[in-house]
C-alpha cells in the first residue's frame, strides 16, 4: 500500500506552542516539533534509529525507577516547620533546642515498614515517623517509628527480622503482613521482639491516619550543653489531634475501599488548611537515672515509661505544606540517624550504632552518588562549605584552585583559602569514657523480654486487650505449622496467662502449651502506664475527622445542612454520599451535589455516619448491597450512627433495627444534628463490642 502522507501525523495540535517560550523541548533544549508519533520509514514502515527525540523520551522513561526502599518504601511526605518553645540550653547547645520562637523548616516522611511501593496504607504494620529538621547548624533528621520499642537489640540481626517479615522468597507472597510463618518462626526464636510483638498486636498498627499518632525516636540519645555536660534523653511526638486507630475488620476493607487512604488524608488535611501539629517532648535523665532503672536505656526493646520520667513539651511541629513533587521530594529524601548537629550525640545502643552504618549506605545505592546532598530535598537551609568534590551528578562545584587543607592560600596570595574548622561551634563527640574486650555479646542487662510486654498488656483498656488477642488469633492462624503457633503461646504464658488462654482457644488448641523457660525471671509486678493505652488518650472532639452523610432523594433538607454545619463548627470534614454521583433531590425540592457515590463510599472511609433519606428511598436502597454494607460495616466498627426514621428499613434488612444502642441516634430534625456530633467526639461506641462478645 502506498504511503498516504495526508495521514495525521499524530502530533497535538490543541497544544501547539504560542512561541519559543512555552514550547516543548528535549532535554537537551532543542524545540520539538512532534511529540506523538516515531519517526519512521512510510507510514506503516519500520521505526529509524535516528529519531533522536523519540529515543530520548523512551530512554528517559526506562530509567524514571530508582530502587525502593529495602524497608519503608511505601511512605508520605509534607512540609512543615518546628517552633521551640522551651529553652533547653541547661542540656544542650543544639540551635534548635535552644532558640525559643525560632521556625526551623521540616520535612517529615510517614512510612509503612514491610509492604512495597504499591502497597496498601492499612496493612498492619509500624510507621515509619521520620522528621529532617532543616537547622541553622545543619540536617538533624530523628527517623523514628510510632512505636517506641523494636523487635530487636542488635543491628546485626536487622536483614533476618526483614527477610523473615517481607514476602517469602520462593512465593513472592504474602505482601505487607506479618500474618505467615517465616515472621511467628523467627519472632518466637526471639524472644526479644515480645515487648515489640504486644505493641504490634495492639490497635497502634493500625492507626486512623497518620495525623492520630505518635512518634518516637526510640533509642536513648544524648544531649551536650555548652559546658560540655551530657544528659540522656528519649524523644517522643504527641499528636495535637489526639490518638486514634481504626479496627482489623476495618482496615482489611479500607485497604480494598481506598489503598492510600493514609496518604490521602494526610494530603486533604493539609490541602483543607486543617494543618496536622505535633508537640515535640523529651525524657531527660541523667547517667544515676540510667543506673538505677529496672532495663537498660540502651536497649531499645524497652520504653522509660512516663509515669517514671515525664515528658516534657518542648515545641510544636505543623505540617503545612503538600510537596509539589511526590518522586522528588518523598521518594527521594534520605534520612540518615547519623545527622546530628553540635549540641546531640549518640548513644552506644547497639541498634542504632548500626543504623548509623546502614542509613548512609543505603542513599548511596538508592540515589545512586554520594552527591545526594545537593537533591534539594536533602540539601541544608544553611550554608555548606567543605572540601568535598566531584561524584555522581555533582551540581555545586566549588570554584578556585584550592580544594586541600591544611593550605598556606589566603590573603594576600589571589586565592580563597576556602573553610576552616570551626573548634568552638563544631562538632564534638561527647567524650565518654570507653573500654572492654572486643566480642560479639548481649550485655546481661538486656535479657528481660517479658516484663515490659506484661506491662505494655496490662495497661490497655478491656476493648485494647480484646483487639490485642484478636490480633494474636487472626495472625498465628495464618500459620501453618502448629509447633510455631504453639511456641508464641508458651510466650504469652510468661506475658499473661488471661492473654495466653485467649488467644489458645482462639486457635482451638486442644491444651494450652507449656510456658517457655525465660532468660531472666520477669518481673511480674510493674504497675500500669495509662500513657500507653490510645482510647485513654483520645482527643475527646471530632477536629479533624470525617463524617459521611448518606443522603436520598426526599431526604430533610434542614437536617442534612444541620449536619454538615456542625461538623464544620467542630472543625471536622464533611461528605455527601448518594445513589448516584449527581446528588440528590431533597425535601426541599433543591438537588444537592455528591461527593461520592455509594458504591465507591463505604462507612469505612469515614469516622461516623448519618443516613438522611425519603420514605421511598428509604425502602429502595433497603435491597441495595452498598447501602446494606454501608449500615452494617459502621455498626461493627462501633462507629456512631445517626439516622432519620425513613432510613430504618436498611436497618431492617440487615437485622439491626432490633439491635439499635446508645451508638445510633435518630434525628427527629435539624435541632438533633449538633448534639450528635458532640457524640461523635468520643470516635467509637466501644460498648458495642463488649456486647457482641457476651
Ligand atoms: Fe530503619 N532503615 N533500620 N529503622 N528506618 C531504613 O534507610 C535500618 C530501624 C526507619 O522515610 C533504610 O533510607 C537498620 C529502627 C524509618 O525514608 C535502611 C536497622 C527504626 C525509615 C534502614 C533499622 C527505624 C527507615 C531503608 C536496624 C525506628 C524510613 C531506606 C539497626 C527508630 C525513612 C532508608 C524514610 C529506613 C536500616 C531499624 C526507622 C535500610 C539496619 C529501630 C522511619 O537504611
Amino acid at each position: 500500500m502506498a504511503d498516504d502522507l495526508s495521514l495525521d501525523k499524530g502530533g497535538a495540535p490543541h497544544q501547539t506552542a504560542k512561541g519559543d517560550a512555552d514550547g516543548m523541548t528535549t532535554a537537551q533544549g532543542a524545540p520539538v516539533a512532534n511529540d506523538q508519533s516515531w519517526l519512521r520509514a512510510g507510514a506503516r514502515g519500520p521505526a529509524l534509529l535516528e529519531d533522536h527525540i523519540a529515543r530520548e523520551k523512551i530512554f528517559h522513561f526506562d530509567h524514571e525507577r530508582i530502587p525502593e526502599r529495602v524497608v519503608h518504601a511505601r511512605g508520605y511526605g509534607a512540609h512543615g516547620t518546628f517552633e521551640l518553645a522551651e529553652d533547653l540550653s541547661e542540656h544542650t547547645r543544639a540551635r534548635v533546642l535552644t532558640e525559643v520562637g525560632k521556625k526551623v523548616p521540616v520535612f517529615v516522611r510517614f512510612s509503612t515498614v514491610a509492604g512495597n511501593q504499591g502497597s496498601p496504607d492499612l496493612a498492619r504494620d509500624v510507621r515509619g515517623f521520620a522528621v529532617k529538621f532543616y537547622t541553622d547548624e545543619g540536617n538533624w533528621d530523628i527517623v523514628g517509628n510510632n512505636i517506641p520499642v523494636f523487635f530487636i537489640q542488635d543491628a546485626m540481626k536487622f536483614p533476618d527480622l526483614i527477610h523473615a517479615a517481607k514476602p517469602a522468597p520462593d512465593r513472592g507472597f504474602p505482601q505487607a503482613q506479618t500474618a505467615h510463618d517465616n515472621f511467628w518462626d523467627f519472632v518466637t526464636l526471639s524472644p526479644e521482639s515480645m515487648n515489640m510483638i504486644m505493641w504490634i498486636m495492639s490497635d497502634r498498627t493500625i492507626p486512623r491516619s497518620f495525623r492520630f499518632m505518635e512518634g518516637f525516636g526510640v533509642h536513648t540519645f544524648r544531649l551536650v550543653n555548652a559546658e560540655g555536660k551530657s544528659s540522656f534523653v528519649k524523644f517522643h511526638w504527641k499528636p495535637k489531634q489526639g490518638l486514634q486507630s481504626v479496627v482489623w475488620n476495618e482496615a482489611l476493607k479500607v485497604n480494598g475501599a481506598d489503598p492510600d487512604f493514609h496518604r490521602r488524608d494526610l494530603w486533604a488535611a493539609i490541602d483543607a488548611g486543617d494543618y496536622p501539629q505535633w508537640d515535640l517532648g523529651v525524657q531527660i535523665f541523667d547517667e544515676a537515672f540510667a543506673e538505677n532503672f529496672e532495663f537498660d536505656v540502651l536497649d531499645a526493646t524497652k520504653i522509660i515509661p512516663e509515669e517514671q520520667i515525664p515528658v516534657r513539651i518542648v515545641g510544636t511541629m505543623t505540617l503545612d505544606e503538600n510537596v509539589d513533587n511526590f518522586f522528588a521530594e518523598t521518594e527521594q529524601v534520605a534520612f540518615c540517624t547519623q545527622n546530628i548537629v553540635p549540641g546531640i550525640d549518640q548513644s552506644n545502643d547497639p541498634l542504632l550504632q548500626g543504623r548509623n552504618f546502614s542509613y548512609l549506605d543505603t542513599q548511596l545505592k538508592r540515589l545512586g552518588g554520594p552527591n545526594f546532598t545537593h537533591i534539594p530535598v536533602n540539601a541544608p537551609k544553611c550554608p555548606v562549605r567543605h572540601f568535598q568534590q566531584d561524584g555522581h551528578m555533582a551540581m555545586h562545584n566549588p570554584k578556585g584552585r584550592v580544594n586541600y587543607e591544611p593550605n598556606s592560600w589566603g590573603e594576600g596570595t589571589g586565592e580563597e583559602a576556602g573553610p576552616r574548622e570551626n573548634p568552638e561551634r563544631g562538632f564534638d563527640s561527647y567524650p565518654e569514657q570507653v573500654e572492654g574486650p572486643k566480642l560479639r555479646a548481649r550485655p546481661e542487662s538486656f535479657a528481660d523480654h517479658y516484663s515490659q510486654a506484661r506491662q505494655f498488656y496490662i495497661s490497655q483498656t478491656p476493648t485494647e486487650q480484646a483487639h490485642m488477642g484478636s490480633a494474636l488469633t487472626f495472625e498465628l492462624s495464618k500459620v501453618g505449622r502448629p509447633e510455631i503457633r504453639a511456641r508464641m503461646v508458651g510466650h504469652l504464658r510468661n506475658i499473661d496467662d488471661g492473654l495466653a488462654q485467649t488467644v489458645a482457644d482462639g486457635l482451638g488448641m486442644a491444651e494450652l502449651p507449656g510456658k517457655l523457660k525465660a532468660a531472666k525471671e520477669p518481673i511480674a509486678d510493674l504497675p500500669e502506664s495509662p500513657a500507653l493505652s490510645i482510647i485513654r488518650n483520645g482527643p475527646g472532639n471530632f477536629k479533624g475527622r470525617k463524617l459521611g452523610i448518606y443522603i436520598a432523594e426526599g431526604g430533610d433538607a434542614p437536617t442534612v445542612a444541620a449536619l454538615q454545619k456542625a461538623a464544620k463548627d467542630a472543625g471536622a470534614m464533611c461528605e455527601i454520599i448518594a445513589p448516584h454521583v449527581s446528588g440528590a433531590k431533597l425535601s426541599d425540592g433543591k438537588m444537592v451535589e455528591a461527593d461520592e457515590k455509594i458504591d465507591g463510599a463505604p462507612s469505612v472511609v469515614y469516622d461516623a455516619v448519618a443516613i438522611v433519606m425519603g420514605e421511598e428511598s428509604g425502602r429502595e436502597r433497603a435491597r441495595d448491597k452498598p447501602s446494606q454494607d454501608f449500615v452494617s460495616d459502621a455498626f461493627a466498627h462501633a462507629k456512631f450512627i445517626a439516622y432519620t426514621d425513613a432510613a430504618m428499613p436498611i436497618f431492617a434488612a440487615i437485622g439491626l433495627d432490633e439491635r439499635l444502642d446508645d451508638g445510633c441516634m435518630k434525628l427527629s430534625g435539624a435541632g438533633d444534628a449538633s448534639g450528635f456530633i458532640e457524640t461523635c467526639g468520643k470516635l467509637r461506641f466501644w460498648e458495642r463490642e463488649a456486647v457482641k462478645q457476651d
